[in-house]
């Protein structure tokens, strides 16, 4: 005859596995359920010695090409002209249409998460060419309205947050099940 651990118990121990998983996941991917930039071509903060000719952004989640937007603005916030995003598995890719000219870039991108759930972020990069000519005056007549405001906001937005207080919840709850299961048996 074995003798089974009490009922409270077991819940005890089911709550205390969940709230070790917990710990465990929460630090490394503190926004695991949203999709998140994990890698980029160029890298955030990149200076580049040559302009590129492509920006690819790879995420953690597969990327629904429907809802896939990425943006280049030049330092005054203008758009520059960039083919529409291709899109494979988690990596997005537009190509430049032509050469940029030395200085400040922002890459703006919008994707959707695995739950339906919008996320958008903007990093940027620098053209710094030692071979380029002084920058010419580009200017699309027409095409060239002044850049959106969207996805000027960090990436992570309030959901570290948002998964610290959950966290925080889990574990409080965890421990006044370990209380009960001491108190009562
Ligand atoms: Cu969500």
């Amino acid at each position: 005859m074995s003798t089974r651990p009490r009922r409270p118990h077991a819940a005890a121990r089911i709550a205390a596995l969940l709230v070790a998983v917990a710990v465990l996941v929460a630090p490394a991917s503190p926004a695991a359920a949203h999709n998140t930039l994990r890698a980029s071509e160029p890298a955030a903060a990149a200076r580049l010695t040559a302009p590129p000719t492509r920006i690819s952004l790879t995420f953690l989640q597969k990327l629904d090409p429907a809802f896939t937007t990425i943006v280049l603005s030049d330092a005054e916030q203008r758009k520059v002209p960039t083919g529409a995003p291709v899109v494979a598995d988690a990596t997005g890719t537009v190509t430049i249409d032509r050469p940029l000219a030395n200085g400040a870039y922002t890459v703006a991108y919008r994707v959707v998460s695995a739950d339906g759930h919008p996320v958008q972020g903007s990093y940027a990069f620098t053209v710094d060419d030692p071979t380029a000519s002084p920058a010419p005056a580009v200017s699309t007549p027409g095409a060239a309205g002044p850049a959106t405001s969207s996805g000027r906001s960090a990436g992570a937005g309030p959901w570290p947050l948002a998964a610290g207080v959950l966290l925080v919840i889990v574990v409080a709850g965890g421990v006044v099940l370990l209380r009960r299961c001491r108190g009562t048996a």
